[in-house]
């Protein structure tokens, strides 16, 4: 596919962090690493990432405005559109030594996500899609699965992660999906649980407690690549609220449902 000038900046910045993050996993047990939280950490290795692809997106488009994991937020001087950025999604796995990680960076506009770039750079795999342009992984259209039957199908999810206070009720959601499909995953990177389940890897995925910069990118791969998302309450919004359930059109009603209670 033949990508707008923005996404190809993306796609760019995505290769460049992603080369510089691969280095620092190769040696990641000389990383410095910090707390920010009861268990959530950041190392090195996330923020010189940021930094890269920050240098890379703000000096293409200077007007844009910036949301970032590790730099916060500002306006640009063009107040319709937004960079918002994870230069690390799966911080744990990757000061563990896993190749489960990636860099996800989106494009809004007027409040929309226009472009979506998740790239895992241990495994070449860069997922992207633009609004209604469809979903692609390096050179291959992106599709959900057709799998129908709950019993069949494989699901992800997200477990509360130290000092949150929402762990009871994955748990109890879990309870109610596991006896009816094939397996749940808990790999710890929701960029990519969103673009598995675009790659029809997975057939479905939920998990509570995300941030803007977790889940824009993949989201817009996900609906590009055909398939339903919907935040756990489904009045609210689900970047704003920061929960999700998603999967493909014949698994959304029941795995909703399990979800839900
Ligand atoms: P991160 O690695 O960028 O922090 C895993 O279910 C998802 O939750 C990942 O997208 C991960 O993103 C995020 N996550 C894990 N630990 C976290 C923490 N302590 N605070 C915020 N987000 C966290
Ligand atoms: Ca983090
Ligand atoms: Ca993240
Ligand atoms: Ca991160």
């Amino acid at each position: 596919m033949v990508g707008s000038a923005n996404l190809n900046i993306m796609i760019k910045a995505a290769r460049r962090a992603g080369r510089a993050l691969v280095k620092d996993f190769r040696e990641v047990e000389n990383l410095q690493v910090s707390m920010k939280g009861a268990g959530d950490f950041v190392s090195r290795a996330d923020l010189n990432a940021e930094t890269l692809i920050k240098e890379d997106l703000m000096g293409a488009r200077p007007t844009y405005g910036w949301l970032g994991e590790e730099g916060g937020g500002a306006e640009g001087q063009d107040p319709t559109r937004r960079w918002i950025v994870d230069p690390l999604d799966g911080t744990t796995n990757f000061l563990h030594g896993l190749p489960h990680w990636a860099v996800s960076i989106a494009l809004e506009h007027k409040g929309q996500i226009v472009a979506g770039v998740v790239f895992d750079p241990a495994k070449d795999e860069m997922f992207f899609a633009e609004k209604g342009a469809g979903a692609w992984m390096n050179e291959s259209r992106l599709r959900v699965s057709g799998r129908s039957k709950m019993i069949e199908a494989l699901f992800a999810t997200g477990l509360p992660f130290g000092g949150r206070s929402d762990l009871p009720e994955t748990l109890t959601e879990m309870a109610r999906v596991a006896p009816a499909c094939s397996g749940i995953r808990r790999w710890g990177a929701a960029a990519l649980d969103l673009a598995y389940v675009a790659a029809g890897r997975y057939d479905g995925y939920w998990e509570r407690r995300l941030n803007a910069w977790d889940i824009a990118a993949g989201l817009i791969i996900l609906r590009e690549a055909g398939g339903l998302a919907e935040p756990i309450e489904p009045e609210k919004d689900i970047v704003a609220d920061g929960t999700i359930i998603c999967a493909n059109e014949a698994l959304f009603s029941p795995l909703a449902k399990l979800v839900r209670g």
